[in-house]
């Protein structure tokens, strides 16, 4: 299908008459009154076409001519923002969607808190706040490249359509970068816009700007962990530029905030059921030892260890795009009031402008791990890692409990801040889950048991076997309690053509 036709298409996929906030008649779905702003408008309406030649060709690999049951956002109210139905991706309707402006916003932080929130890019923080808009945006279409192949192997329709939502969501966080870069930044916007189609995902003369978004994602665990830990840094990077001075920035975070939820819930509910599957399966066989690994696999179901294992490969290689502990630019983008903290308006106890205050920082010192007090300011990626690997640990907990409920003898658990790590004050360290600074040659011997070792990657691979049919799944992974938008059982997700 050229781009042309999309285009066509996708004018007809959703009729107008429905919504009130978002303009639908337009080429471009928004609720910014770009109607009104020809230049832009035009702008992006040239961006738009080269946007979908990279979906066809970079985005989900076959499945584009098929029906599936997608949400589309409507609004941008917190109750009822989506309506479903049955889309083909490429007529998706990608939108420019900012939540409603607050009046009278102050900048909540920094060296500027207090004044009247931006509308406007001020000039002297210019450099820093496109970069940070950037490297948001090549996130989005990486995640999209990373998981392009998974539809043929998915476990179920349910699955699949699940795979595809984050997918078309994730194109349209790139249409919000694409609008803040054609829309404030001029020209330099337009040829970044124009860069975030050109990047790949893992290409090695010009590769995805953070080193996890070059990683494969070749199966469904790892994306079920990708999900849940990976996009978990979208949600708390997302917070804390919610937070920015710079308004359109801020007001475009907290829409996209409300769809990155939704990413979470699939990788956490993904993980969960595939516990669901291995624990019943092993009760099923009287297996009481989840370490028996060759007797678990035989049941066609993933071990609990294999599963710690992918844990800590993703929750090590996610903490890695938090950038440094101590970080001059993360100092500089708080002072500026251009990136806040998690939650940063409603924290209580300080003044938000951290000249004076103190963190706590881990770091290895003569091979001992040792926490030193940082000056707050430099301190805030690993302030903000601090409060990701937090976040994190209510889903483990959850996975835990379905665990012991099931009566088997196993737990999750976060490995070390600094294990695995190759950005940071741990980069060049070897650090065990537990938290012991070892040699290389300790590292060397033990890391095969710690994260995914080839046999992992095969058995995984061994039971990635597509399973199509309307309300079945694959032998490892459980059925959903409940279906999208409560559809019953049996309602066929995808309607493969
Ligand atoms: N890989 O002072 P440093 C999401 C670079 S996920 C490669 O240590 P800084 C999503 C850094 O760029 C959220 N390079 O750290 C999830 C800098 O380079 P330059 C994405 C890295 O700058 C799932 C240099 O090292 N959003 O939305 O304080 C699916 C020194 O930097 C890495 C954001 O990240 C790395 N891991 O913080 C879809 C928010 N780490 O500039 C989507 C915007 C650091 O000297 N970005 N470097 O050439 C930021 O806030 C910051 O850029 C970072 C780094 C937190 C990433």
């Amino acid at each position: 299908m050229s781009a042309e036709d999309i285009i066509s298409d996708a004018a007809g996929a959703i009729s107008a008459d429905r919504f009130v906030e978002i303009d639908y008649d337009e080429v471009i779905p928004n609720n910014v009154a770009l109607g009104s702003d020809r230049q832009i408008q035009r702008a992006l309406e040239g961006w738009r076409p080269k946007y979908l030649d990279w979906w066809s060709g970079m985005g989900p690999i076959g499945y584009q001519t098929s029906e599936v049951y997608l949400r589309t956002a409507v609004g941008v109210d917190p109750g009822g923002w989506a309506k479903f139905a049955y889309v083909k991706m490429p007529s998706y309707r990608w939108g420019i969607l900012l939540a409603p402006k607050v009046e009278g916003r102050t900048i909540p932080f920094g060296r500027h808190k207090g004044e009247p929130a931006w509308q406007e890019v001020p000039g002297e923080h210019r450099a820093l706040l496109r970069r940070l808009i950037v490297v948001q945006g090549d996130t989005e279409p990486a995640s999209v490249e990373q998981q392009r192949f998974l539809g043929a192997t998915a476990p179920s329709l349910y699955d699949m359509r699940n795979l595809f939502q984050v997918n078309v969501e994730e194109g349209r966080h790139l249409w919000a970068m694409v609008y803040l870069l054609v829309k404030y930044f001029g020209r330099d916007g337009r040829e970044e816009a124009e860069a975030l189609l050109e990047r790949q995902s893992g290409q090695l003369d010009n590769p995805r700007i953070l080193g996890a978004f070059n990683e494969r994602t070749p199966d469904w665990l790892s994306f079920f962990m990708f999900t849940f830990f990976t996009d978990r840094d979208g949600k708390m990077q997302l917070a804390a530029l919610a937070e920015s001075g710079f308004d359109p920035l801020s007001r475009t975070c907290r829409f996209m905030l409300t769809e990155e939820a939704h990413h979470m819930f699939v990788g956490e509910t993904g993980v969960q059921r595939t516990i669901e599957a291995t624990c019943a399966a092993m009760v099923k066989a009287g297996i009481k030892d989840p370490n028996d690994v060759e007797a678990v696999r035989k049941l066609g179901v993933v071990d609990l260890p294999l599963l710690q294992r992918k844990l800590n490969f993703h929750a090590s290689v996610t903490r890695d795009l938090f950038g440094s502990e101590i970080s001059s630019n993360a100092a500089e983008s708080f002072g500026s009031g251009i990136k806040g903290r998690f939650n940063e308006a409603n924290l209580k106890g300080d003044d938000h402008v951290l000249a004076d205050a103190t963190y706590p920082v881990a770091r290895v010192v003569d091979g001992k791990l040792v926490e030193e007090q940082a000056p707050a300011l430099r301190a805030l990626n690993s302030r903000l890692l601090d409060d990701f690997i937090a976040d994190c640990q209510g889903g483990i907990d959850r996975w835990n409990r379905s665990i012991e409920k099931a009566g088997v003898a196993f737990k999750f658990v976060q490995p070390h801040k600094g294990f695995n790590r190759r950005i940071g004050e741990f980069a060049g360290k070897r650090i065990s889950p537990a938290g012991e600074v070892l040699t290389e040659d300790e590292w060397q011997a033990r890391s095969g048991d710690w994260l995914p070792n080839d046999a992992d990657m095969a058995f995984i691979s061994s039971l990635m076997k597509p399973c199509h049919e309307p309300g079945k799944y694959a032998s490892w992974i459980a059925a959903p309690r409940v279906g999208v938008d409560n559809k019953p059982g049996d309602f066929e997700y995808v309607k493969i053509y």
